[in-house]
């Protein structure tokens, strides 16, 4: 039965540009599954973002696919939300230009991931990976989103969209809903585990700090077994002293939903070897019931279906808005 009152609307999306990582999982894919059932969900694969770095095409679509596969095999229902690929609706681009034209370079400029890659000395930055915050706002502004549920990393990109969405409205009258971001206060941004002063991330490849979703479990216990720590021989959260090991416990915690306090407590006067055993059979016990759905998924046909409704249901919202905005500009003028 419908409810009286209209549900909010939560919008996310996620780029192949690799297999998608635990990081990935905690800090956004599950909690997309979680809201399914509270708000009215869209989630799109941000196939048009992922090409501000070179991929190789073959690679590129079996990402895809797997992308698909595995929001459906984490528990996203084509029933409850709206899933697309981002380039199935042609109005992200469109709306993404409108939004370039209503940034400051100045802005961009201050956006933290170009501003690392600069900062490394990276020489080959695109211009779509310059202006792609400009087009995750279209992406969130074309369906009126209430909330935004994203990893730390990508908050910046959420208040960019914000100031541009008030923006707009100030100079135009009123158009876009003005989004939050929902960041989850526990895994928010999971590190890798060679490295734990670095975010874990797909498309660091072949690193050993990355755990893949689709990863065989025993390579990923290995990952953890040998994941890097301290010598203070005490399993404590203190990610500034001992950022191995706190990153080890949030896994833990935002996977088995046991607390911080209550898993520093259980491991205390423990060794390391044997917490990071238990992180191991935390993560791989969820790695084992994600990859079994996947298989699943795979063999029934439910990728193309799902995709097919998603964007005939997607492009009917970016539509509506795209005309409204463009006639808002004075670049339209006749009734559609
Ligand atoms: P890349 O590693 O290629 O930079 P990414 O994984 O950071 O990519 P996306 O795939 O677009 O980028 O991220 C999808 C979502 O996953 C975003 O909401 C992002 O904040 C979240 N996310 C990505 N990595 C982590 C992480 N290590 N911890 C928590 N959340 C993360
Ligand atoms: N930019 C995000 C992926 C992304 C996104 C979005 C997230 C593209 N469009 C809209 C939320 C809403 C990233 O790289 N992590």
């Amino acid at each position: 039965m419908e409810s009286a009152e209209k549900r909010k609307r939560m919008l996310s999306g996620i780029k192949p540009s690799g297999q998608l990582t635990l990081g990935n999982y905690i800090g956004a894919l599950r909690n997309f599954v979680r809201y399914q059932d509270d708000y009215e969900m869209i989630v799109f694969i941000a196939n048009l973002h992922c090409i501000t770095v070179y991929q190789d095409p073959q690679e590129l679509k079996k990402n895809l696919r797997d992308a698909v596969a595995l929001y459906l095999a984490c528990g996203l229902d084509p029933q409850r939300a709206t899933i697309f690929l981002q380039s199935d609706v042609l109005e992200h681009a469109q709306l993404g230009f409108i939004m370039n034209c209503n940034s400051y370079q100045g802005e961009l400029n201050r956006m933290t991931q170009y501003k690392d890659k600069v900062a490394k000395g990276e020489t080959n930055i695109t211009v779509g990976l310059y202006t792609y915050p400009c087009l995750m706002a279209a992406d969130i502004l074309l369906y009126d989103a209430d909330y935004v549920p994203v990893g730390e990393d990508q908050k910046q990109h959420v208040e960019l969209t914000r100031d541009l969405a008030q923006r707009f409205n100030h100079r135009y009258g009123d158009t876009f809903r003005v989004p939050e971001p929902v960041v989850p206060q526990v895994g928010a941004r999971i590190m890798s585990l060679s490295d734990p002063s670095k975010k874990m991330s797909k498309s660091d490849k072949g690193d050993k700090g990355c755990i893949y979703l689709l990863e065989d479990v025993r390579s990923a216990r290995k990952k953890i077994m040998s994941a890097v720590t301290d010598m203070e021989a005490c399993v404590r959260f203190d990610p500034q002293d001992q950022p191995g090991i706190s990153n080890l416990l949030t896994i833990m915690s935002s996977l088995s939903g046991e607390p911080i306090e209550q898993l520093v407590q259980r491991f205390a006067g423990k060794g390391y070897g044997e917490f990071k055993s238990a992180v191991a059979d935390v993560v791989c016990a969820q790695l084992s019931e994600i990859q079994a759905r996947y298989q699943q998924v795979i063999q029934s046909g439910m990728i193309e279906q799902t995709l097919q409704q998603g964007s005939e249901q997607a492009r009917r919202l970016a539509r509506r808005k795209l005309d409204k905005v463009q006639r808002k500009i004075g670049m339209e003028f006749r009734k559609k």
